[in-house]
């Protein structure tokens, strides 16, 4: 529910969002003038008699009324109409958000292998980087070895997978070696290159290979966490900016 209310209120905040309103309103008011307005004239009494006279003018008010009525409605609902269009359309990439995550196949540190069948029933949090990174991966891992710490027993009711982007040096050895200064809830997932592209295509993560000018290369790769709950699903990215115990109850609410 917090999610629905926050999406609204992004939606709403929205300065395109707030300008179709405004359109839709004034459209509505311009309808109502012009049923107010515009359709007197079909209305015009034909005064001849006086109780015909009063009796046409009587219905022709109560026609007005409900034309007014009617066509307010009607801009009231264009409004909306226009609203709920543009907020879909600005709201998809949130929807394309809901859609991260999927089956994969990949290898651990100890050479075992992890598909997404072995997370069922544990919420978990994922990062995508390498073990040649210089400091958003390290840093990252540490934070994230923080909250699995504060868990405490419960961190057995939950995973952290640290998936390579780099396959070709973060082999398993090496994933071993590297996550040993790490919190042991952390598997570390590698595999062949199309396995590492199929599920980074999977979380929707960016990784490319950068040459450096000193020989060798580093990866660019996309550094957000992902929260995922018990059945695999998207929760919403992991703010590991925050006090290590916030972070750690936000983790433990899906548990
Ligand atoms: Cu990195």
């Amino acid at each position: 529910m917090p999610e629905t209310a926050s999406a609204l209120q992004s939606v709403f905040s929205r300065p395109l969002v707030l300008v179709a309103a405004a359109v839709g309103m004034v459209l509505a008011g311009t309808l109502a003038l012009w049923a107010h307005y515009g359709t007197a004239v079909f209305y015009e009494p034909a005064c001849d008699d006086c109780w015909k006279r009063r009796h046409s003018e009587m219905s022709a008010r109560n026609s007005r009324i409900l034309l007014i009525a009617a066509a307010f409605l009607a801009g009231l609902a264009l409004c909306f109409g226009v609203v709920l269009i543009v907020a879909g359309r600005l709201s998809s990439p949130v929807a394309q958000i809901a859609a991260i995550g999927g089956p994969f196949k990949l290898t651990d540190q100890n050479g075992k292998v992890v598909t997404e069948q072995d997370l069922k029933g544990l919420p978990f949090l994922v990062f995508f980087g390498f073990t040649h990174c210089p400091d958003v991966c390290p840093t990252t891992l540490f934070e994230v070895s923080e909250v699995m710490r504060a868990l405490g027993p419960d961190a057995e009711r939950a995973r952290a997978l640290f998936i390579t982007v780099d396959p070709e040096r973060d082999t398993p050895a090496v994933m071993k070696d590297y996550l040993s200064s790490f919190d042991p809830h952390l598997s570390g997932l590698t595999g062949d290159p199309a396995e590492i592209a199929a599920v980074a295509k999977a979380y929707r993560v960016y990784f490319k290979k950068v040459p450096l000018d000193e020989g060798g290369y580093t990866m660019d790769h996309t550094a957000i966490v992902y929260l995922m709950d018990k059945t695999g699903r998207f929760v919403s990215p992991f703010n590991l900016k925050r006090p290590i115990e916030a972070a750690a109850g936000d983790l433990r609410r899906y548990l």
